[in-house]
């Protein structure tokens, strides 16, 4: 029989078959593989006495380690507008894994209740970098439509879908508004902090709409070293915007860096207002990052 992993917690796994969601741990050979059994996997389940295994794991489309899952079709990458005020540079870590794994990004500002002018700032920051942007309220309901139009298009043709960013940004606050039948455990911002842990703590998928959405846990700082990283050569194509600029700077090995506007394309746009300059920062501080563990 076969199925979608859509549940997993201590090496116990919900798939979700054509008889139903069924409850079962991974064989022994796969639970040694590096590669395990993600949330999202296609399955192959076997009964070799009684009980239900997990006997094989379909190739995947893509995998991500942060949040973990595989073949994802969309992510919605999700900021407030206030508390807890967003982190520029994981966000726009996000978009570049999404962009290197064919994942089909889209912004969520939630918290458009809260801080108008902020919500404003960051959604015209990211439709000039060219990502479609959705702001929400989930208290007042501002935009949820928009975005729920959106969302049934990822779904339409089975795909799946997941929302990440950091924790306390409302993902579980929204999925709740967007999925009729799911019912996601919330918390308050400062209630979390003393508890000194998210809310949502595993990813899960709920079946909607012909696809399935993901919640998943949120990212705080610490989380920085554990994303999954490309090559440094594939950097520049993980900043779409950038694509323009391609071969155009005064020399072929210009790393978009430290140039001066004279000699980098990309500096010159930066300084012309058609690429954000924080855009141009997470970018240097990717290549940083990657440039290190190149010469490892
Ligand atoms: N004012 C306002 N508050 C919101 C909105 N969405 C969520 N919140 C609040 O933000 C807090 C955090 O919401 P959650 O949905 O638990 O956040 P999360 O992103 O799922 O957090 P983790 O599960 O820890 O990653 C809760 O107190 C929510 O009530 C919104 O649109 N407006
Ligand atoms: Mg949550
Ligand atoms: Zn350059």
């Amino acid at each position: 029989m076969r199925g979608v992993v859509v549940k997993g917690l201590g090496g116990l796994f919900e798939v979700l078959t054509e008889n139903g969601r069924i409850a079962c741990r991974a064989r022994g050979t796969l639970k040694r593989d590096e590669e395990k059994v993600l949330i999202g996997d296609r399955v192959e389940l076997d009964r070799p006495d009684g009980e239900y295994v997990i006997a094989k794991v379909d190739p995947r489309k893509n995998s991500l380690i942060r949040p973990p899952i595989a073949n994802l079709d969309a992510l919605y990458c999700v900021i407030a507008a206030a508390r807890p005020a967003p982190a520029l540079e994981t966000l726009d870590k996000l978009l570049a894994i999404a962009e290197n794994k064919s994942v089909r990004a889209a912004i969520v500002v939630t918290k458009t209740d809260g801080d108008k002018e902020a919500a404003e700032t960051y959604a015209a920051l990211y439709r000039q970098v060219g990502y479609p942007v959705f702001s929400v309220s989930s208290l007042s309901g501002e935009g949820i439509d928009e975005l729920k139009a959106d969302l049934t298009a990822q779904l339409a043709s089975g795909g799946t879908a997941a929302f990440a960013g950091a924790s306390g940004v409302g993902k579980s606050t929204l999925l709740n508004r967007l999925l009729p039948g799911v019912s996601l455990e919330t918390g308050e911002i400062s209630r979390r902090v003393e508890r000194g842990r998210h809310t949502t703590r595993h990813v899960e998928l709920f079946p909607e709409g012909g696809g399935f959405v993901a919640d998943t846990p949120g990212f705080s700082m610490l989380d920085f070293a554990r994303f999954d990283f490309f090559s440094l050569s594939e950097l520049f194509d993980a900043f779409p915007e950038f694509g323009s600029y391609r071969g155009k700077c005064r020399y072929a090995d210009c790393t978009h860096t430290g140039e001066g506007p004279d000699e980098c394309a990309v500096a010159r746009a930066v300084r012309d207002g058609l690429i954000p300059e924080s855009r141009h920062d997470s970018y240097r501080a990717l290549f940083a990052t990657l440039k290190n563990k190149t010469d490892w």
